[in-house]
């Protein structure tokens, strides 16, 4: 880009490659109620370059947690003034899981058993004060590695293979939390499933590899079109999910209506074939009275009908 002369391209420039830089930095959350040790940690992280919120409290710390998305790992003291580092890695692990975050304890403790112990608990690290500054900075620095790690296995494995849209698995592993926590929130949501009319054939005509063009194509439209509002995943074959986030019945018909007008208006250039293809839905809006599979089913049942209704349509 050319942005000389021009302040506000130079600024927009600078947000861009700021967002950049930091998007792929680790976020380190350090706890410690002696604010001289904190800053002393603090100091000594920010040299390695991450993202550092600091907090003097376990309160404070489950609230950062909760409230910023992202915080890759967890350095804290083990005495807490309002909370023992035990009670706090079981809190973390209970609200977040094993794998969202990497805790590392700190301990000034003489027992030798508090190492063990920590470890045993689900820590994942553990560093005894007074330390060698090599020591802490190469130990932090081991455990943000193993934290990218297995997040760009979690990506892997969320993914599917032939579209990067997310997979069945991830569908089916998302699906029931997030319909509870619609239902929590009071929040409307919908679930639809698009097929795509006449696959086998469009695969017995053109090869495998044409109808391979054809599911990364229409994968790309729909990503394109639904965003990152609302979860879009192949389930199988030229089968797709939606879970319409903050979208009751009405509104998500309305939707699906436009993604299929959309789809069969633009024909896809496949070898320079252009292919119109169609799909047919199933969709059914989520109404509080039961499970997640209950509603996909119910969504997979107008699926069938709107297919034996002639396919290209939308049922609810
Ligand atoms: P309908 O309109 O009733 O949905 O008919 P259809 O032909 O689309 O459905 P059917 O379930 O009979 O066939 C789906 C076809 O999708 C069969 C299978 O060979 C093909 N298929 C499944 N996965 C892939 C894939 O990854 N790549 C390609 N090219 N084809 C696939
Ligand atoms: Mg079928
Ligand atoms: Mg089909
Ligand atoms: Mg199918």
């Amino acid at each position: 880009y050319v942005v000389k002369d021009n302040p506000s391209a130079i600024q927009q420039l600078v947000l861009a490659v700021d967002r950049i830089l930091t998007s792929g930095k680790t976020q380190v959350l350090v706890v410690d109620s002696d604010p001289e040790s904190l800053q002393r940690q603090v100091n000594l992280i920010a040299k390695q370059r991450f993202q550092i919120i600091a907090v003097e409290s376990g309160a404070a710390a489950l609230d950062a947690l909760d409230s910023h998305g992202g915080i890759d790992m967890v350095v804290c003291d083990l005495a807490l003034a309002d909370m023992d580092g035990f009670d706090l890695l079981n809190e973390i692990r209970q609200r977040h899981g094993d794998d969202a975050v990497r805790v590392v304890g700190l301990s000034t403790s003489e027992d030798r058993m508090v190492a063990a112990r920590f470890l045993r608990a689900g820590g994942d690290e553990y560093i005894q004060k007074p330390f060698l500054v090599e020591e802490f900075n190469s130990r932090i620095f081991h455990v943000a590695a193993i934290q990218k790690r297995v997040q760009s296995l979690h990506r892997i494995a969320a993914r599917d293979y032939l579209t990067d849209i997310y997979n069945r698995r991830y569908f089916f592993e998302a699906g029931p939390r997030l319909v509870d926590q619609a239902l929590r929130r009071g929040e409307p949501m919908s679930i639809a499933i698009l097929d795509i009319d006449h696959f086998k054939r469009l695969n017995d005509t053109y090869g495998h590899e044409v109808g391979d063009i054809v599911l990364k194509a229409v994968s790309r439209r729909l990503k394109h079109r639904v965003g990152d509002r609302h979860l879009l995943a192949r389930l199988g074959g030229e089968e797709f999910g939606i879970i319409f986030h903050g979208l009751e019945l009405e509104g998500a018909l309305d939707y699906c209506e436009r993604l299929r007008l959309e789809l069969a208006a633009q024909p896809i250039n496949a070898d320079g074939e252009p292919l119109t293809i169609t799909v047919s839905a199933g969709l059914a809006a989520i109404s509080g009275r039961e499970t997640f599979d209950n509603y996909l089913n119910a969504a997979d049942q107008f699926l069938y009908m709107a297919k034996h209704a002639g396919r290209n349509r939308v049922f609810s």
